[in-house]
């Protein structure tokens, strides 16, 4: 019976050298995994009041996810451009809606009628400058109103004053 203990650790040892894994193996010696708590991804809610975003830092870790909520009285979108990384964040939101979509890259938007939560969530997965700005006219209180670009409603041939050029926009970066 000894013989046969003996056999099998050696069998053991010569099987385990040849596949070069220490008998020592642990879980501590498998190397951690890359990142810690404070690097996990995080979403941050945004709040929508009539007419500015709260809550939006002014500098954040790529993949952040933004959320956004509605605590004001009109339906608030939050359409989030990637703009050059030397733009004047002023100037630039002297242009019209179609002027900025035009100089920016889309990442996403996120609508909300008033005491209502955007049911998703735009992840800023790229380093660089952003700005998150609200095209809804205001006196809107019906999400489905407004549509970007196309469909004109009857009223478009009176200019609409949107909340982006009574200040509902904030600028952020990415890194
Ligand atoms: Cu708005």
């Amino acid at each position: 019976m000894r013989i046969v203990i003996a056999a099998v650790t050696v069998f053991f040892m010569v099987a385990c050298q040849q596949a070069n894994v220490p008998a020592s193996a642990t879980p501590e010696d498998v190397p951690p995994t890359t990142g810690n708590a404070t690097d996990a991804p995080s979403t941050i809610e945004i709040v929508a009041v009539d007419y500015r975003f709260d809550g939006l830092p002014e500098i954040l870790s790529v993949g952040t996810s933004l959320s956004l909520r509605n605590e004001g009285t009109e339906t608030h979108e939050l359409v989030l451009l990637r703009v050059q990384e030397d733009t004047d964040i002023e100037s630039f939101v002297q242009l019209t809606e179609e002027e900025m979509l035009q100089r920016a890259e889309m990442i996403g938007v996120l609508v909300a009628a008033p005491d209502e939560t955007a049911e998703e969530t735009i992840t800023v997965s790229e380093a660089g400058l952003y700005l998150a700005v609200c095209f809804i006219p205001i006196g809107t209180v019906d999400e489905h109103e407004h549509e970007h670009e196309h469909e004109p409603s009857p009223s478009t041939e009176s200019v609409q004053v949107q909340h982006y050029s009574v200040g509902m926009y904030a600028s952020f970066s990415a890194g």
